[in-house]
């Protein structure tokens, strides 16, 4: 740190200020937490030199017998921490991960069924704007208008009709419970392969808070830096054996690693793989089973708040680490956001169900509670936090209420300090 000072100030002191920002704020982007310095601490090593294309013990390269090291723990952490049958540990993100498993298993112009964006979809599960919806051809499964859960009957029909290579039970901002079990029944009446994005729900999922997506999908992605609470980056479960293709030339875990690598990656950033071994064993520890009950308890309790001052919750609640609030009747979005930031209430503006505005300023916000979490917010403080946004969302145009909450927002803060020991 104090050779980059030296050499150089212009990028040290950026890093120290959004450190400084992280620290002063409360963090309720769902998709954000604070990883461990741990965590941190692999990842900022000259692991980060190294090439190593390939897998362990078939490289590219030579000098990786350490390197080969830690990605096999790595490997055998993921599969013992997911119950899964084979893992990979090496893609850069869960987008990534994502358009690994779609080079592995589909050719471009197949179809695959995935969720509706605007019911919580993600922008890999086939936006026309992003590569996967460019390459395939999606179709979607959404929610109930009435209740917005997933409307399994749709999803069904649309399976049925549609005829997909690939179904995606996976969503990247809805805040209930996944039934795997039943789009497993989808993904066999159609003889589609069934894959799940976890990455929001990973932490739940490993910490017995979410059901298993095993053993209904063939294949998981996740993110690491979410519910997980590590590095930046993702990761790959899946079978070992094909279940469409059990006398092919090639495995399922086979066509994964080839589809992460040649596929779509080079070499793996094996800093990140070791912060990821790192994550890994925090999360078998009994305390990350503590903090991921606190995370739902958190998430439930400020659902609550919210409906208890007349604010929309999209399904009326939550079973997770987040929730989607319509702010439509009180402004606009991106406004919304903006004014939450000022006061140190970091959230992003997030599309609900049937959205009929555009993706960049859409009708609603989401929120999630892993990061306050990790700061030691409990029912009473996440209670306090949702009340203090929805004065903030209902009076959005008023100086008075946003100079009242500022201070009470750097109190709570104060009162849950992140990163304190952290060397900067
Ligand atoms: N952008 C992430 C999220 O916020 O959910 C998903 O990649």
């Amino acid at each position: 740190m104090k050779n980059l000072k030296k050499t150089d100030p212009e990028i040290y002191n950026l890093i120290k200020k959004e450190i400084r920002r992280q620290k002063d704020g409360l963090v309720l982007i769902a998709s954000e937490n604070y990883a461990s310095q741990a965590v941190l601490s692999a990842m900022a090593t000259p692991l980060s030199n190294k090439y190593s294309e390939g897998y362990p013990s078939k490289r590219y390269y030579s000098g990786n017998e350490f390197i080969d090291k830690i990605e096999t723990i790595a490997i055998e952490r993921a599969k013992k921490l997911f119950k899964a049958e084979h893992a990979n540990l090496q893609p850069h993100s869960g987008a990534q991960a994502n358009a690994a498993v779609y080079l592995a298993l589909v050719k471009p112009g197949d179809k695959i069924l995935g969720f509706d964006l605007s019911c919580g979809g993600h922008l890999t599960h086939g936006s026309k704007v992003n590569f996967s919806g460019k390459l395939y051809d999606f179709s979607y499964y959404g929610v109930d208008p009435k209740t917005e859960l997933i409307d399994f009957k749709e999803a069904r029909e649309a399976a049925l009709k549609f005829q997909p290579k690939l179904i995606l039970a996976s969503t990247t901002s809805y805040s209930r419970t996944l039934d795997f079990k039943k789009f497993r029944e989808i993904a066999d009446e159609v003889k589609a392969y069934l894959m799940a994005d976890i990455a929001h729900i990973a932490g739940l999922v490993v910490a017995g808070f979410h059901p298993h997506p095993f053993p209904f999908c063939d294949v998981v992605t996740t993110t690491t830096h979410k519910t997980l609470r590590g590095p930046r980056g993702g990761l790959i479960l899946s079978k070992t054996k094909d279940r469409l293709d059990p006398k092919g030339k090639f495995t399922l875990a086979q066509k994964i690693d080839s589809g992460v690598f040649p596929g779509i990656q080079g070499g793996p950033l094996e800093h990140v793989i070791a912060a990821k071994a790192v994550c890994l064993k925090e999360a078998m520890k009994p305390s990350f089973k503590k903090y991921q009950k606190q995370v739902i308890l958190n998430a439930k309790i400020m659902a609550d708040e919210f409906l208890k001052h007349g604010l929309k919750v999209i399904s009326n609640g939550t079973d997770n680490h987040l929730l989607v609030i319509d702010v439509s009747p009180f402004g606009e979005s991106k406004t919304i956001q903006d004014e939450l930031a000022m006061a140190g209430l970091y959230v992003n503006r997030n599309a609900i169900p049937f959205d009929t505005k555009q993706p960049y300023n859409p009708s609603g916000i989401r929120i999630g509670t892993p990061a306050i979490t990790t700061r030691g917010l409990k029912e009473k403080e996440a209670r306090q936090v949702a009340c203090l946004m929805a004065e903030l969302i209902k009076n959005i145009s008023s100086r008075r209420i946003k100079k009242q909450i500022k201070p009470e927002v750097k109190k709570i803060v104060k009162r849950f300090p992140i990163y304190e020991d952290f060397q900067w």
